[in-house]
């Protein structure tokens, strides 16, 4: 754990977060400025800043973020219409918080990627 890392500190219960989904290795929250009907974060247990490090490091733990975006995706109710997962990944990517996370966006059209 990063002290100084916000979304570690949501993992540990030092900052209140609503939490949809967790198993041993991921947490799963609600964002708290939504972007989409849905949108949930999903973040490795194991603090990586992106999801290179991530995917470097221990790819299990990757895999475990995705498995866990599609439960939350399936219990938000958005497989049958679609959504959206992405991993905004260094500052062209636009990430602002250093702690991999899958943005599980849904519940509406999105639109096109890049609009
Ligand atoms: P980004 O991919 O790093 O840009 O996304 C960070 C997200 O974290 C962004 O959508 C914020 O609204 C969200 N967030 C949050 O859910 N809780 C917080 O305490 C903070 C940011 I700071």
């Amino acid at each position: 754990m990063d002290n100084s890392c916000l979304f570690c500190r949501i993992v540990a219960g030092e900052i209140p977060a609503t939490v949809v989904h967790r198993t041993e290795t991921t947490v799963a929250f609600r964002d708290i400025d939504p972007k989409a009907p849905t949108h949930v974060l999903v973040i490795p247990v194991e603090h990586h800043a992106d999801v290179v490090a991530l995917a470097t490091a221990n790819p299990a733990a990757a895999a475990d973020v995705l498995a866990a975006a599609a439960a939350v995706a399936e219990a938000e109710g958005l497989t049958g219409d679609g959504f959206r997962v992405i991993f905004n990944t260094g500052r062209n990517g636009g990430q602002e918080v250093f702690h991999v996370h899958a943005h599980v966006l849904g519940g509406a059209p999105l639109g096109p990627m890049l609009s």
